[in-house]
């Protein structure tokens, strides 16, 4: 696979569907485990921003090589950048893939936008714009999160969502083989929360009871996975999703993902008011920096399941 062909490649998935979408209904997060996919519909992003969205990300690739290739990085700590093939720096394996990574600060006086590509023109405006109502929807979501869990609804106000927020714009091209190549291998997010944007093209797939179910793709709809950190604060009530990415070979597939972080220094823990005598706290409380270097390392030993890598938490 050659870096020049995939970021030459034109994508040809069909442009995003319009309509609109219901609320999601919460499980009984309270009583039990709960290890589900949410659609979010009826979200209030306009139906033209998200258009908007697909169309600067689709554009964006097609753009010649030569206007792509200075964002073209394998350092992981570079905020903005393209990359193909590979999420994991230790991963030996290629995927079927392209992404676009940016981030967008809201610290104050922060401006990641500068970092953003300039091509096509309205790119930065298109990206700004969303970021900025996308942090609104997330929060209100996590406000809603926490009223199901009996938490006060501004419990991830502040450092727990203080981080800078990271896009994923990832296409993943025709695949000639795709029996034997994922556009991303199994996972689990590490972030507290994840909102996908799927294009109409399948492609995403949850470990659910034992087999890998693909997520319809629903129309203005976003998907959303529960992150590690996510579970770790719910003290394992609301699971991370453990989900991966497969590859057809007619059409590309592209999916726009919001990732929501803590700051570097803040505490991961599980939250106070969940717990009692019967449901004692599952994990320690480690900052995120820590969470992270702890969680990707153990990622280098190959171990059969994903929650093998959970087990330096565990209490
Ligand atoms: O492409 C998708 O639908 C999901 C992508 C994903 O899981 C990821 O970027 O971590």
């Amino acid at each position: 696979m050659e870096k020049e062909n995939l970021l030459h490649v034109n994508p040809s998935h069909a442009s995003l569907p319009n309509s609109s979408y219901a609320v999601p209904q919460l499980p009984q997060a309270k009583a039990t485990p709960t290890d589900i996919t949410l659609p979010v519909i009826n979200h209030g992003i306009p139906e033209q921003v998200l258009q908007d969205v697909v169309s600067v990300s689709e554009e964006f690739f097609q753009l010649p090589a030569a206007d792509k290739a200075h964002f073209y990085s394998e350092d992981t700590n570079r905020p903005t950048r393209l990359f193909w093939g590979s999420t994991y720096k230790n991963s030996k394996r290629m995927y079927w893939m392209d992404c676009l990574r940016l981030a967008r600060t809201f610290a104050p006086g922060g401006d990641s936008k500068k970092e953003w590509p300039e091509k096509p023109e309205e790119f930065r405006n298109v990206f700004e714009n969303y970021t900025t109502l996308m942090r609104g929807l997330v929060l209100e979501l996590l406000h809603m999160l926490c009223e199901s869990l009996g938490l006060p609804s501004d419990y991830f106000d502040g450092d727990q969502t203080g981080g800078d927020m990271i896009l994923g714009i990832n296409r993943y091209p025709p695949c000639p083989n795709p029996d034997v190549t994922f556009g991303l291998p199994p996972h689990c997010d590490r972030n507290l929360i994840t909102l996908v944007l799927p294009s109409s093209v399948p492609g995403l797939q949850v470990f659910y009871k034992g087999d890998w179910i693909m997520v319809k793709p629903m129309r203005n709809s976003f998907v959303v996975n529960f992150g590690l950190h996510l579970e770790v604060v719910t003290n394992g009530i609301l699971k991370s999703v453990e989900h991966r990415v497969i590859t057809n070979s007619v059409q590309a597939r592209m999916s726009v993902v919001t990732t929501i972080h803590g700051t570097q220094d803040c505490l991961i823990g599980p939250a106070g008011g969940l717990l009692s005598e019967n449901n004692p706290p599952r994990y320690r409380t480690v900052t995120l920096c820590d969470f992270r270097r702890i969680y990707t390392k153990s990622l280098e030993n190959p171990v059969a399941a994903l929650e093998e890598h959970m087990k330096p938490f565990m209490i």
